[in-house]
């Protein structure tokens, strides 16, 4: 058969200068491919008479065995070739000492709510946690607010949606942590000394309200427990928790259906250039509510409000974190912006006491 040896050397030196895997896998095809100059050779073989085809037959199969080779060859050639390079490129030096990554923060609001438990630690409280999707009775009834009550209305609370003829209780993100304590007296009983943290939902959004915040709240019931013991536990926590030794606090009467008497409660602070200063100045800023629990919401919890009597705060655990960080903007607080995050965020290292606040 005339044109093998021409066809032999054409592929084995194309095979041999072939630069990768692609360029040998065309020539696969264009020898020994369906389509393949071999291939139609081989097609021939039944047009020759049969003394023909026993000699171009051997000749077409060494052909294509012999090129076949040589492509095998040429792939494991290339294929020690790129894993060479990429053992020349991609090293790394296993003996050098590790670099450290870059390190997250702890958020303001994390970090201010173990100071805040840290404190109250130390004066007895225990944590008490609960759900955030809350029945309508514990949000509202058990707390003594009246049907009519406007913290009720959609425009102030968010309610879960619920299907046209679904009778049951209608159920709220809770607007306090308040109801944690109710189902807390109710399990375990008085006396008792807790703190809630935890978020809280209102429809409300501007510079200093956002739809979700943090709040925490402090509930203590005992025998003989009055507000003197409610306005030292306050001062306490301030002087702890601002670092200020001359915190001085004011309680003004207000109302809330779940205390009774109520007191709002300001620190006495001043603003020279523009700087928030606590414990000396003329001016007074409101930081907490609180007040003496109502007979109607321990009764609802379960406790006989002629033996038993305490007193409730709650406070924003956002805000508190904003005037002593000095942070401007609540918003900022859940942007996720890393920038901010640096910026504001605490070393894991911090540890919060009762002495120093955060210590290092
Ligand atoms: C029980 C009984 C009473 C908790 C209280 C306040 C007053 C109060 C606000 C402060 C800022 C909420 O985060 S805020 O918007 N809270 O003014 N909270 S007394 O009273 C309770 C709690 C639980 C069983």
């Amino acid at each position: 058969m005339d044109g093998l040896d021409s066809l032999k050397s054409k592929y084995l030196e194309s095979i041999a200068s072939a630069a990768d895997e692609s360029a040998l896998e065309d020539l696969r095809l264009a020898a020994v491919g369906k389509k393949g100059e071999v291939s139609l050779k081989m097609r021939e073989l039944g047009k020759m008479t049969p003394e023909e085809r026993q000699v171009a037959g051997p000749a077409l199969n060494a052909l294509k065995n012999e090129i076949n080779s040589a492509l095998a060859a040429k792939k494991e050639a290339l294929g020690d070739a790129a894993l060479d390079e990429r053992l020349r490129t991609e090293w790394i030096d296993v003996s050098l000492t590790g670099r450290p990554r870059r390190q997250g923060t702890i958020h303001p609001v994390s970090q201010v709510t173990e100071e805040v438990i840290a404190i109250f630690a130390d004066l007895g409280y225990s944590v008490a946690e609960g759900p955030q999707i809350e029945s309508d009775y514990y949000n509202f009834d058990a707390l003594n607010l009246a049907p009519e009550h406007p913290a009720r209305q959609e425009h102030d609370t968010f309610y879960m949606h619920r299907e046209e003829g679904d009778n049951r209780p209608p159920h709220v993100l809770r607007t306090h942590t308040s109801p944690v304590q109710i189902r807390y007296m109710e399990k375990h009983g008085v006396p008792c000394r807790i703190i809630a943290p935890g978020r809280v939902y209102r429809a409300d959004y501007d510079q200093t309200h956002t739809p979700m915040f943090h709040q925490y709240e402090g509930l203590c019931i005992d025998k003989d427990v009055s507000m003197a013991n409610l306005k030292w536990t306050l001062e306490e926590f301030c002087r702890a928790f601002f670092q200020v030794d001359g915190i001085e606090l004011r309680f003004r009467a207000s109302h809330f259906p779940f205390t009774e008497p109520s007191a709002e409660v300001d620190i006495r602070c001043s603003w020279k250039g523009g700087q928030l200063k606590l414990g000396e100045g003329d001016d007074w800023m409101e930081i907490l509510g609180s007040g003496m629990v109502h007979p109607k919401v321990l009764q609802a919890a379960g406790v006989d409000p002629d033996q038993w009597q305490g007193f409730a705060f709650g406070m924003g655990i956002d805000r508190i974190a904003m005037l002593k960080y000095g942070m401007p903007d609540l918003r900022a607080f859940f942007d996720s912006d890393l920038r901010w995050l640096r910026h504001y965020g605490f070393s894991a290292l911090d540890m919060p006491t009762m002495h120093g606040g955060i210590c290092g």
